[in-house]
């Protein structure tokens, strides 16, 4: 009986001592899980806005610096044409894509994969009209009609 009672509390001890040390490493899986993706802080041009000028790049800024592999910007336009001029620049959490010295007014759609601090690839677009931009106009052939 004292030998079982002496033993008992030192087997206690290693059991609370090892439901402890899970209880901390299920917390700290818990606390990466709890790490989500990046956000989205700020995209320039905002989304679904216009803008007077065709921007020298588009912009994301997210919550976190960003892991500097597999990052992809295009900026198309109505005709699915993409005006993104080389690749995508990372600055920290900023991701910047630069367009074409030539690129016509009108309306574009951003679309990016980066990879979040997390390790974790993410996605998504934005939309912007730039300039004297009612493209779907300006592509038709009314510009025929001139005065003398
Ligand atoms: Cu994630």
């Amino acid at each position: 009986m004292t030998r079982s009672r002496t033993r008992r509390p030192a087997a206690r001890m290693a059991l609370v001592a090892a439901a402890a040390f899970f209880t901390f490493a299920a917390a700290g899986l818990d606390a990466s899980a709890a790490q989500a993706h990046d956000q989205i802080l700020e995209q320039t041009p905002t989304d679904a806005t216009h803008v007077a000028l065709v921007p020298d790049e588009v912009t994301v800024l997210f919550s976190n610096d960003l892991i500097e592999v597999g990052a992809v910007m295009l900026v198309v336009d109505t005709n699915e044409v993409d005006w993104a001029d080389g690749p995508v620049q990372l600055r920290g959490p900023i991701a910047a894509q630069p367009l074409k010295p030539n690129t016509p007014d009108g309306a574009y759609t951003v679309r990016w994969r980066v990879v979040s601090s997390d390790g974790h690839p993410i996605s998504g677009a934005f939309s912007f009209t730039a300039g004297n931009s009612a493209p779907s106009q300006a592509q038709q052939p009314t510009a025929a009609i001139t005065p003398p």
